[in-house]
């Protein structure tokens, strides 16, 4: 964590809060755990200080995060017009844009991916700052970037800065339990319930989190034991009709907007889902397809030597995280698996890799 949190960019970090009146926080599209739960922390560290500050998200969050914005303030970009069917602009989120006179960037690596806002961003004349832990962030595009790969989520990146912070100066008992608790929730989320991207330092940051007072029993329950029904049995639909590809040590799933129709699917309810092919045995990489209105949203996971973000980078318009990526298809939905499947066989058969274990899925 030193390489990127150091003195020097704590006190410009804290001069850049200390001389702003009007602070956007962004996270990215298709907001997820660990963006809701940095962009509400951050929120509540500067209502702590008396900063004003607003969250503008791209989209609107899953329902069963909204326990991190009991107060309702955030903000979707864009959001669905009940009448129409289209997306329709906030003109209050986009107003809150252009007045910022600092603008800090959560959980995502590049103006690119807030989708419909990048226009928006890339013209504010404010400044920016951006807090990361996605590999080869945009840069040039920030006046100050944290950004750690090492870190399990984008909420412990901002824990570690937030405890630099002078008015903190790691004393964790200075730090306000609303903002402890979203902090904690992004990191449980993110890790999957400390399933996966765990380090010492995610444990040192826990152990604290549990000194200030957060209840992790609940935060689990929250997070991962509200689902609804619905979401249940669309997931045994899912694993019922996943298909396994013993050739690729492949895993895959395509939720069809049909599907999602029967099983009145609401944001949020797949979530999880793409890792449960990880759970077969000699299956090493697993998709979730997801048909949308003007695309297919694919999701990457790995647990071996296939680097899902070079995968996604070169065949699904997208990238992340060696081990966890995402990106975007716009072929039609039929089509989607045979595409996965030969992606599959070239990228196997030009990075030369071998499967770790010989046991290899039996097919169905
Ligand atoms: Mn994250």
């Amino acid at each position: 964590m030193d390489t990127v949190i150091n003195a020097e960019k704590i006190s410009q970090f804290d001069a850049m809060i200390g001389g702003a009146e009007r602070v956007v926080i962004i996270g990215h599209y298709n907001p997820d755990g660990d963006c809701v739960g940095s962009v509400s922390a951050l929120s509540s560290y500067l209502d702590g200080r008396s900063v004003g500050n607003v969250v503008v998200l791209p989209g609107p969050y899953p329902q069963f995060l909204s326990f991190l914005d009991s107060g309702h303030r955030i903000k979707a970009f864009s959001i669905k017009d009940a009448s129409t069917g289209g997306q329709t602009v906030s003109a209050d989120a986009e107003q809150a844009v252009k007045d910022a006179d600092l603008m800090i960037c959560l959980d995502h690596n590049t103006p690119g991916r807030t989708e419909g806002m990048e226009p928006l961003l890339r013209e504010a004349p404010c400044s920016k700052v951006l807090i990361d832990h996605h590999p080869n962030p945009e840069s040039s595009f920030y006046d100050l970037v944290f950004s750690d790969t090492e870190m399990s989520s984008a909420s412990e990146l901002l824990f570690w800065i937030l405890m630099e912070m002078p008015d903190i100066s790691s004393d964790i008992r200075r730090m306000e339990l609303p903002t402890a608790l979203s902090l904690c929730a992004g990191m449980l989320s993110d890790t999957n319930n400390f399933n996966n991207s765990v380090t010492p330092s995610t444990f040192r940051m826990s152990s604290l989190l549990m000194d200030r007072g957060v209840d992790f029993t609940l935060l689990n329950d929250l997070i991962f034991g509200r689902c609804s029904q619905d979401r249940m049995k669309l997931m045994g639909y899912m694993l019922s009709n996943m298909t396994i590809d013993p050739e690729t040590a492949s895993a895959c799933m395509i939720l069809t907007r049909k599907i999602q129709r029967k099983y009145n699917f609401v944001s949020g309810d797949s979530e999880g889902f793409v890792n449960l092919g990880l759970k077969i045995k000699g299956v090493e990489v697993s998709a979730l397809f997801t048909e949308e209105a003007d695309r297919v949203r694919v999701s990457l996971r790995s647990k071996g030597g296939i680097r899902v973000n070079r995968l996604s980078e070169t065949f699904f318009h997208g990238g992340g995280h060696d081990k966890a990526s995402g990106g975007k298809l716009t072929i039609p939905v039929t089509e989607v698996r045979d595409y996965y499947l030969s992606a599959l066989r070239q990228f196997i058969c030009d990075e030369g890799i071998t499967f770790a274990d010989a046991s290899r899925p039996s097919g169905q």
